[in-house]
């Protein structure tokens, strides 16, 4: 370019900047172009992918929609569906793993993992009403329409809205529906069962909430679990749960001790606002507001036409009572029990979906999960939902004896192998912490003081109870941690037996049955029954005189005559607490010792007993918080015991 020329080109480029600048005075101006780099609707290329996926709102029978995710395997032809219903937000999930594989999508985050991926199964997740995607009003474990429910939907009826829609408008299924889920969506599948819609053929409800004041999340026989409260405020604070709770001290141990009640910490949290937390508060007894939703009592009386397969974790952290308390209650009601299969597993909540070799530091030798979903669920559902039905091998009860580890196959629960009878013993606590099937001698009580201000902590300090600190909550395993760090409390007691020289199976539900005394008017009994390992472990030397709880539950005095009339203790007078203890299918190995320990406090997981009576824990002031002194009685007239289900030994050999 000459001289002349750059000066052109100069003045022209400066004349066209001259006129862009007066384009973007303020005055005259329109507005500057520059194209949206995103789309209206951007169109994901998805030929590549080995599934369909659809999301569609399911419209109810009052209207609302709800948010329903379909995974179908690329080519399905004549597919059984497996629903499950959930508040947890079914785009989020599949939505953590992003990929053209449908093993993928799933992961382990889901139960039927091995179903929909190798057994061409179509996945269907919806959110609940009111949660997440979902339109309409949210219910904690929305209760049946009835008393609890005046409106005209419940969980039944959108199951049974859900499973219509997706037979009509699923031309790739083979118009068969199974419904399976883990804790809540255990409890949506058993509302399933209520009124089942004829396309319903197989139900798996895991780990299920089914009574939330007998057992499961929020009480445990009238204590009140305290994570309860985090739980609803993250449920219930928005529909998307994207309000997480907050703590002000790093040990969960202080947070709750620092608030006060369990009604004080709602309240610290304005959970006021949030209408379960306020129907907990009101109905802290076993009032019609938790009889009149207990599903094992409604199943129980209305039979189950669905094949279920009930499956329980042995050391459930969250749900340990429900699926057993249905299988009972079925039992009790002489209900048809040839469509009810129960499975046990040596596992935590939710553990069917992930790993089951080992619980903390115990191992059980394989992966026990891996054994269920590949030998128990799949089977199950590919008898009762494939158009080829494969005949069923599966036993009515499938039941994992820990301590020897092996799986059992049993006729119903609970049972022992053939020729095997099961004897109700009573395991008597002993002077001077001895324990025993003798009857006590004498007349005698040990005796420790409870003082609230310093409640037995769940765990070694500090706390972390659900799970605030990455990777520092132990919750999960909670119920096999080591239980020497608060057997050496003074507010403690240990009773043990000798070394065994035989094995001492148990096959059922232990029953606590202490006398007690105590100076205050109101407190708590947590009974917890133990597998003393030997003094040493060759083989893995760590386990040495390690305590393993194989079953543990707490009473709240008040209700040791009533759950629904609560009753002052007198004070200094002994009254009998008896309770049962989760189920147990556990071998005591020679070596081994059975130890017994009681205590008054199981601190922050439940709520602190004042130990005075007043008309609502949930309101107790500071000053109602008083230290008590407890006795348990001994002796040959007042003799506290745990009743066993001891399997018969000579069967066994
Ligand atoms: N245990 C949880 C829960 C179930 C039902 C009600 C409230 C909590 C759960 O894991 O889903």
């Amino acid at each position: 370019m000459s001289k002349s020329t750059r000066w052109l080109a100069a003045a022209f480029l400066s004349a066209a900047a001259g006129s862009l600048l007066l384009r973007a005075g303020p005055a005259h101006a329109a507005p500057a172009e520059l194209a949206n780099d995103t789309p209206a609707a951007f169109v994901p290329k998805v030929e590549t992918f080995d599934y369909v996926k659809r999301e569609v709102m399911i419209p109810m029978r009052d209207g609302v929609q709800l948010k329903t995710v379909i995974l179908i395997p690329k080519g399905a032809k004549r597919a059984p569906m497996l629903l499950s219903r959930t508040p947890y937000g079914a785009t989020e999930r599949i939505s953590k793993n992003t990929s053209a594989h449908l093993s993928a999508v799933i992961g382990d985050s889901d139960v039927a993992d091995d179903a929909v991926v190798n057994g061409g199964y179509i996945r269907v997740l919806q959110d609940i009403r009111g949660k997440h995607g979902s339109e309409g009003d949210y219910v904690m474990t929305r209760p049946l329409r009835g008393p609890l429910n005046p409106t005209a939907v419940d969980h039944a009826t959108d199951t049974y809205d859900t499973i219509d829609w997706l037979v009509k408008n699923t031309p790739e299924s083979n118009g068969k529906v199974g419904i399976l889920g883990i804790s809540y969506d255990g409890f949506t599948s058993l509302m399933a069962l209520v009124h089942p819609h004829p396309a319903l053929r197989a139900a798996v409800p895991i780990n299920a909430m089914v009574d939330g004041w007998r057992g499961d999340d929020w009480f445990h026989n009238g204590a009140f679990r305290q994570d309860s409260l985090t739980y609803i405020q993250e449920q219930e604070a928005t529909r998307g749960s994207d309000i997480g709770w907050w703590t002000d001290h790093y040990d969960d141990y202080d947070t709750w001790l620092a608030a006060g009640s369990a009604g004080d910490m709602a309240r610290l949290h304005g959970l006021d606002q949030l209408g379960f937390a306020n129907k907990i508060m009101q109905h802290p007894a076993y009032d019609e507001f938790w009889q009149d939703q207990a599903l094992d009592q409604i199943l129980a009386k209305q039979g189950v036409t669905v094949p279920v397969m009930l499956v329980h974790s042995l050391w459930d952290q969250e749900d340990i009572y429900g699926n057993i308390a249905l299988y009972k209650a079925l039992q009790a009601q002489r209900a048809d029990m040839s469509q009810v299969f129960l499975v046990m597993g040596p596992w935590y909540h939710h553990q069917e979906r992930l790993d089951g070799g080992h619980v903390g530091a115990i191992e059980f030798g394989s992966d026990t999960a891996a054994y269920f979903r590949l030998h128990l669920l799949r089977p199950f559902l590919d008898h009762f939902l494939k158009d080829d039905a494969p005949p069923l091998q599966v036993a009515p009860v499938t039941a994992f004896e820990t301590g020897t580890n092996h799986w059992l196959s049993l006729p119903t629960w609970p049972a022992c192998p053939t020729g095997c009878t099961i004897e109700h013993k009573k395991l008597y606590l002993q002077p001077a912490g001895g324990l025993g099937f003798a009857t006590p001698a004498g007349s005698g009580f040990e005796s420790y003081v409870s003082d609230p201000a310093k409640p037995v902590p769940y765990l070694p300090r500090p706390i972390h109870i659900g799970g605030q600190v990455p990777g520092q909550s132990s919750w999960q395993t909670w119920l096999v941690s080591d239980q020497r760090d608060v057997a050496s409390r003074t507010d403690v007691l240990s009773f043990s037996t000798a070394p065994l020289k035989e094995p001492l199976t148990l096959s059922g539900e232990p029953i606590a049955n202490l006398i007690a005394s105590t100076t205050g008017t109101d407190g708590d009994f947590v009974v917890k029954l133990i597998d003393v390992y030997p003094d040493e472990v060759g083989r893995d030397p760590s386990m040495g005189g390690y305590q393993l709880m194989i079953s543990t539950d707490i009473l709240r005095g008040r209700y040791r005559e009533s759950f629904s009339m609560p009753k002052a203790i007198p004070a200094d007078k002994s009254q009998v607490f008896r309770f049962a203890l989760p189920t147990v299918n556990h071998v005591f190995l020679p070596g081994h010792r059975i130890m017994v320990q009681v205590q008054s406090t199981l601190f922050p997981i439940y709520d602190r007993n004042p130990q005075t009576y007043v008309e609502n824990i949930f309101f107790a002031k500071p000053g109602d918080y008083k230290k008590a002194t407890i006795k348990i009685f001994d002796g040959a007239k007042e003799a506290s015991f745990v009743e066993l289900p001891v399997a018969g030994l000579t069967a066994r050999q």
